[in-house]
């Protein structure tokens, strides 16, 4: 049974470029349980955010792996920004897959409380953290699809690729879950 429609997919957008430059009304970080920062998209954000968002953060008290926490976008053109911590890949053995659905979800329910309709992720966990690509792709792709066909009040998820390989996964991964089914 497809878990999914056409509008749900029609909801999805996926695209290579640099999530701080996003105009949507909330951006995903994939941040560590410190939130206090760190390399990869967490660094870029903290940069194009300014030090607003380090002093919101230092508030928040850290947050649990698979969780997620808001606080306002700063000098991005994003409004708010979603952090959630991924897990680190162990072998795939210790929740992993689980715990980055959560991710998704977590960050989505967040983003519904705060009325946003457009949003924008980044490939969770799948830099720094190691997690193996198109199974943190898989898992994306369907944490967010199965939100959408429950919530009609977000209207756009994109998902922002920094790297052509990541941009061509995804891409490959959203065709498959989207393509209709053979009669
Ligand atoms: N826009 C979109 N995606 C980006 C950008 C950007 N500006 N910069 C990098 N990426 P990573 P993780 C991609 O390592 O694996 C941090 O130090 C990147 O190419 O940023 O969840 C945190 O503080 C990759 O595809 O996040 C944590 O300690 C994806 O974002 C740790 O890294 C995720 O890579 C989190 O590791």
């Amino acid at each position: 049974m497809t878990e999914w429609s056409a509008q749900d997919c029609n909801r999805i957008v996926v695209v290579q470029g640099d999530i701080t430059r996003e105009n949507v009304d909330a951006i995903v970080n994939a941040a560590n349980r410190s939130l206090l920062g760190g390399g990869g998209v967490d660094g870029a954000i903290h940069r194009a955010a300014g030090p607003g968002l380090l002093e919101e953060c230092r508030q928040l008290g850290g947050c649990d792996t698979g969780q997620a926490k808001i606080t306002r976008g700063y000098q991005l053109p994003a409004e708010w920004v979603i952090h959630t911590v991924g897990p680190v890949w162990r072998g795939g053995t210790h929740g992993e897959a689980d715990l980055l659905a959560s991710c998704y979800r977590n960050s989505l329910a967040l983003a519904v409380g705060k009325g946003v309709r457009r949003i924008a992720f980044p490939a969770i966990s799948t830099g720094v953290y190691r997690f193996p690509l198109e199974r943190a792709t898989r898992i994306a792709v369907r944490s967010v699809l199965r939100f959408l066909s429950a919530e009609p009040r977000i209207e756009e998820v994109r998902f922002v690729c920094f790297d052509s390989r990541t941009y061509t996964v995804y891409r490959e991964v959203v065709d498959e879950f989207c393509s209709e089914p053979c009669p």
